[in-house]
């Protein structure tokens, strides 16, 4: 089991990752990414799955053509945790 993230943490989240929302009836954070095109948008969801793999927390994506919608939230937490910040804030700093 995942400790929870802390209420003062969670306060914080649109100063931590202004990028970033909490989705609408679920314990998580969204970011929809677009790109050029389909390779683009492919090569930055493989190097998002090697982080992932090193950070051993997945997300939950949807691709369309050029548009990823990263969801992050751990399921051993039942919600948000640490976890889901250090991987975003990871993916953050893959872009431009
Ligand atoms: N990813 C996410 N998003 N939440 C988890 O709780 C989680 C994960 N748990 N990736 C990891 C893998 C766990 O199942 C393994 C066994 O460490």
């Amino acid at each position: 089991m995942v400790e929870p993230l802390p209420a003062a943490r969670r306060e914080a989240l649109p100063t931590l990752l202004p990028h970033w929302s909490v989705a609408e009836g679920r314990d998580a954070i969204q970011r929809t990414f677009r790109f050029r095109d389909f390779s683009e948008a492919f090569g930055f969801m493989a190097r998002v799955a090697l982080l992932a793999e090193a950070q051993d927390h997945h997300p939950e994506w949807f691709n369309v053509w050029n548009r990823v919608e990263i969801t992050l939230t751990t399921h051993d937490a039942k919600g948000l945790s640490e976890r889901d910040l250090r991987l975003a804030e990871a993916i953050d700093a893959l872009l431009p």
